[in-house]
């Protein structure tokens, strides 16, 4: 979702829910994850790059995204635990898509290159309206390159999330990040329940 909608607050409730089921988590970030992917994060959001163009923006997007599966994510799923990720390649159909304007196929090949095709069982959007997000983000202060941009800017990103989950409703499910944080939660460890439960009845 949009800037300070609740992922990292939701991110460690997930985490804490599943470990007490009994489940091996990893939890890990875009952009980020790994030393390289973080690198080249501090890149992307540090204020003073502002002569950051767009086509350098998708590619670290999409450079960090494919080191990080390389590194971690990979290695992860095929140990068998489950990941949680705090963004993934809808942010980039969301910002550098809806946001930025680059075509929707374009990125869509993009995040198979970067990817290898490993995609996401579940997605979970936290809806909330950009000002919002941002009042919530800008309590923390000192803001970063992407936080900086223009309230319409941010409008069209949340507008291209919530196009996104009406394209791929069973992959993505949208929750009211606008609720209270123990509400946030409660469905967001319901939908990963039925999930799970729908996983456990095929194997
Ligand atoms: N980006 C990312 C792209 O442009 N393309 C890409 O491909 C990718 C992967 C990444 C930036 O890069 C962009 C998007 C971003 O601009 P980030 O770390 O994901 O940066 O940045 P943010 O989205 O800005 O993450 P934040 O940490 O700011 O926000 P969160 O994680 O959504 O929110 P959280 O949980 O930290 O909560 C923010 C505040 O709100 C409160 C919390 O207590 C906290 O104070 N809060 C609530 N308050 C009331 N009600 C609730 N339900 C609340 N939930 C949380």
């Amino acid at each position: 979702g949009v800037e300070g909608c609740g992922k990292s607050t939701q991110v460690a409730r997930l985490r804490d829910y599943l470990e007490t089921e009994g489940y091996s988590v990893l939890v890990t970030r875009e952009p980020g994850g790994t030393p390289i992917a973080e690198a080249i994060r501090d890149i992307l959001l540090d204020p003073d790059n502002d002569a950051m163009g767009p086509t350098a923006e998708l590619l670290l997007y999409e450079a960090a995204r494919a080191q990080h599966m390389h590194e971690k994510i990979v290695p992860a799923l095929n140990a068998g635990q489950i990941v949680i990720c705090d963004r993934f390649a809808d942010s980039t159909t969301a910002y550098q898509g809806a946001g930025r304007g680059f075509d929707h196929q374009l990125l869509h090949d993009m995040h198979q290159v970067a990817t290898g095709g490993v995609w996401p069982d579940l997605t979970l959007l936290l809806d909330l309206a950009a000002e919002a997000g941002l009042a919530r983000a800008r309590v923390r202060g000192r803001q970063d390159r992407i936080e900086r941009e223009t309230i319409t800017f941010h409008e069209r990103v949340r507008d291209g999330f919530l196009a996104l989950a009406r394209e791929e409703p069973d992959r993505i499910a949208t929750i009211d990040g606008s609720a209270p944080i123990d509400v946030v939660a409660k469905a967001v460890t319901d939908r990963v329940q039925r999930c799970l439960d729908a996983r456990n009845r095929v194997e």
